[in-house]
């Protein structure tokens, strides 16, 4: 038995001497160390052998055991060893190589457009609000004196969601949402940017989804020349100290008296030329006076309470600050168009 324990021993080192791989040798330690393994047996067998041999017997296999065992982790070391410096050799750096450039991305122009006109504005003492694009058919319509047989209410021109729900046609109801909320007793000066949606076909002048700020400032005494007022800053601000505005009489459901605001042309300071198709003043915006019966509806008594309101549309304000010449520009997000308004 002695002898036939000394056999195995070399036998097994031989083979973990020859093992080439981690793979060969977990099977060299399956087949000697293993359940069904020689020494595994030599042990359960030891039952048999007399009490003189037990002994004996015993601590030589636990000695073959551990030199078997001791002999495959030495050798497991190394075949890891030598793995790792093979995977080294064959995964070296060229740290010389230049390395690959990082693509830095920017805000979009319309982002910086509405920024810019949201820190105009809260310059002059506006809040900023937001609110929902999904809207009720009272918010969008009904607050704004937009009664139920109005043409703009037509299924034609707005997306509707269910026969109370649509998409914000316009940033208005977050006004009148805002005036429900001050409960007619305190003064609204706020703009609400945002996404609005109309069933257009888009095309370069139009598109179902483009961007609004609107403006409100309602307050006891609020007068046209309020409105003139801000807007003249604004303009001047946003286009240039040399720029003019004027107002020209137009109707909204929502304010009366309504008007539109042009700025003088830059190109050919009020002359006439082909930017301004020949008149010298380009169209901005429209506001007025909110209607009293909007104001009414919001729980604001018109007899004490006045307000005006304004709205521009961010799209046509870039278009004519940069000469962009199709609004489907803003929306088809190639980056070479995109990159020439962000100096990364
Ligand atoms: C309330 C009362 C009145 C908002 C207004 C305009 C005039 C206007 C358009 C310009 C181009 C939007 O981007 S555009 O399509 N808007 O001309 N908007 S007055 O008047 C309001 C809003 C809310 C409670």
């Amino acid at each position: 038995m002695q002898e036939k324990l000394q056999a195995l021993q070399t036998e097994a080192l031989e083979h973990v001497e020859q093992a080439k791989t981690l793979a060969d040798l977990q099977n060299v330690r399956v087949s000697y160390l293993g359940k069904k393994g020689p020494i595994t047996e030599v042990l359960r067998g030891m039952g048999k052998l007399s009490p003189e041999e037990r002994p004996v017997i015993g601590e030589l296999a636990n000695k073959v055991r551990e030199a078997i065992t001791e002999a495959l982790d030495t050798k497991k070391q190394n075949l890891e060893e030598a793995a790792l410096n093979e995977q080294l050799k064959s995964e070296t750096i060229d740290v010389t190589l230049p390395g690959r450039p990082v693509q830095v991305g920017g805000s979009h122009l319309l982002t910086d457009i509405v920024t810019e006109i949201e820190d105009l504005f809260i310059g002059m003492g506006f809040e900023v609000r937001e609110g929902p694009e999904v809207e009720t058919d009272y918010y969008n319509f009904e607050a704004l004196n937009l009664p139920k047989d109005h043409p703009a209410r037509d299924m034609q021109d707005s997306f509707y969601i269910t026969e109370e729900l649509l998409l914000r046609t316009h940033t208005s109801p977050v006004q009148a949402r805002t005036m429900g909320e001050y409960k007619g007793n305190k003064p609204v000066k706020m703009i609400c940017p945002g996404k609005v949606y109309r069933r257009d076909t888009d095309d370069a002048t139009h598109s179902h989804q483009f961007t609004q700020v609107e403006g409100l400032y309602v307050d006891k005494d609020v007068r046209m020349s309020d409105l003139k007022g801000v807007l003249n800053q604004f303009a001047k601000q946003f286009f240039g100290e040399e720029r003019e505005i004027r107002l020209r009489p137009s109707f909204f459901p929502f304010t009366e008296p309504s008007v539109e605001m042009d700025i003088s042309c830059k190109v050919c300071h009020g002359e006439g030329c082909s930017v301004c198709k020949k008149t010298g003043w380009i169209e901005i915006l429209g506001g007025g006076m909110v209607h009293p019966d909007v104001l009414e509806m919001a729980g604001y008594d018109p007899e004490v309470y006045s307000g005006f309101a304004f709205g521009m549309g961010p799209e046509r304000i870039a278009m004519l600050k940069y000469g962009v010449d199709d609004i489907r520009h803003f929306y088809t997000n190639d980056v070479r168009f995109l990159k020439q308004y962000h100096q990364v």
